[in-house]
């Protein structure tokens, strides 16, 4: 009879609770990045922040719509390559999907747009740089840092004006990204006076630099740009080393400002001569970033790269503007995206007509004792 009882009251909660989960509607959010590979503790950070923002938005309950919404992540990998990256951001649209942040890479990124312009979904990206991303003018692509044009000019101003540099060897690693942040770089040292004595050029695959990096040093420059991210950039300050160049300072973008690049240079002196810049203000300086990363810590210890906090952002305003149009259909709510005035943890989110971040802070960084530190 007990035994009957207990049966029946637990039937009558899994009733209640199917109830529940019928009146509530899955959107779904996708999140594309390179979460395999080289480059996959960036797209594993960036994945990471949007996965905390849904828990959280899903935690304080939203309705849209007259609906109660849950919402849920569709993950994608794209492994920092451009065809798998369209491939990618087809599936998201073929699955339907709210809205997508993402990608990671310029290189994926620029493609991928057009595949959400032709669907008629809106992306938010909090880590793809190159400013040729927003030309076309599509009303589904936003950004929400910086773009290369302010990295590259920053770093070329700090190089000149407060290191007082006069030559400079720049190297790329051929990617839409490393290619545009170093000729945005060698454009401004230039008008700054500074010469470029020798330019060389890579891969995101290659490992072994020593042979550009004997031509440059034969060269005599005071720094390097290198334009690309941090597998590439770790083992090119540890052959630095080796080859005795330890008076060379290492410029780069926010590709090779990562937590990870410590770990990549394992031990090189050369880590202490790097300077890199990120388009937006330090975790100190955010509105909201020491407590959001006190948070990121304790539920992803020691994932901390980049972008999270941007690509946690990025989940809100997305949601935000749902909300402001009661809807989740991205034919009904993307035109809100462009009026956003979201207060979000890195900054508050405006956009310029083009989808570019209004007012976007830079920040420049070195290493000390192996740690990151913010400049300004
Ligand atoms: N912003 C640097 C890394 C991502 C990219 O733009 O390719």
């Amino acid at each position: 009879m007990q035994m009957k009882l207990k049966l029946t009251v637990a039937a009558a909660i899994a009733a209640v609770a199917g109830m529940a989960a019928a009146q509530e509607t899955v959107v779904k959010i996708g999140h594309v990045g390179p979460v395999s590979g080289a480059q996959a503790h960036y797209g594993k950070d960036n994945e990471n922040g949007v996965r905390m923002a849904i828990e959280e938005i899903n935690a304080a309950g939203t309705t849209i719509g007259g609906k109660k919404i849950k919402f849920e992540i569709q993950a994608e990998d794209d492994a920092a390559d451009p065809k798998q990256g369209t491939a990618a951001a087809q599936k998201l649209c073929d699955a339907k999907v709210a809205g997508v942040v993402g990608h990671l890479n310029s290189g994926t990124t620029i493609p991928a747009s057009k595949v959400y312009n032709d669907c008629g979904i809106p992306h938010v990206t909090g880590a793809a740089t190159n400013p040729n991303l927003t030309k076309p003018g599509y009303k589904t692509t936003y950004r929400i840092i910086a773009n290369d044009n302010a990295l590259g000019a920053g770093l070329a101003f700090y190089a000149a004006d407060a290191l007082k540099l006069k030559k400079v060897a720049i190297i790329d690693d051929r990617t839409a990204y490393g290619q545009g942040v170093a000729e945005v770089f060698k454009k401004t040292a230039q008008q700054k006076g500074l010469t470029i004595v020798d330019e060389q050029f890579t891969t995101d695959k290659a490992t072994d630099f020593m042979a550009i990096l004997t031509a440059i040093k034969a060269k005599g420059p005071d720094a390097i740009f290198y334009g690309g991210m941090d597998p590439q950039a770790g083992p090119m300050l540890r052959q630095m080393e080796q080859l005795g160049m330890a008076n060379v300072k290492y410029f780069g973008g926010d590709g090779i400002c990562t937590s990870e690049i410590a770990k990549l240079a394992a031990g090189a002196k050369t880590l202490a001569n790097v300077v890199c810049a990120e388009g937006g203000a330090s975790l100190a300086k955010m509105p909201g970033g020491t407590a959001w990363k006190a948070k990121y810590d304790k539920k992803y210890p020691g994932q901390f790269q980049v972008y999270s906090p941007y690509t946690y952002d990025a989940t809100f305003l997305l949601v935000d503007a749902m909300k402001r149009a009661n809807s989740t259909d991205p034919k009904v709510y993307t035109p809100e995206l462009i009026k956003s005035n979201f207060k979000g943890v890195t900054t508050t989110i405006q956009f310029e007509p083009n989808g570019e971040l209004k007012n976007p802070a830079i920040t420049l960084y070195v290493y000390k004792d192996g740690k990151k530190t913010a400049l300004n």
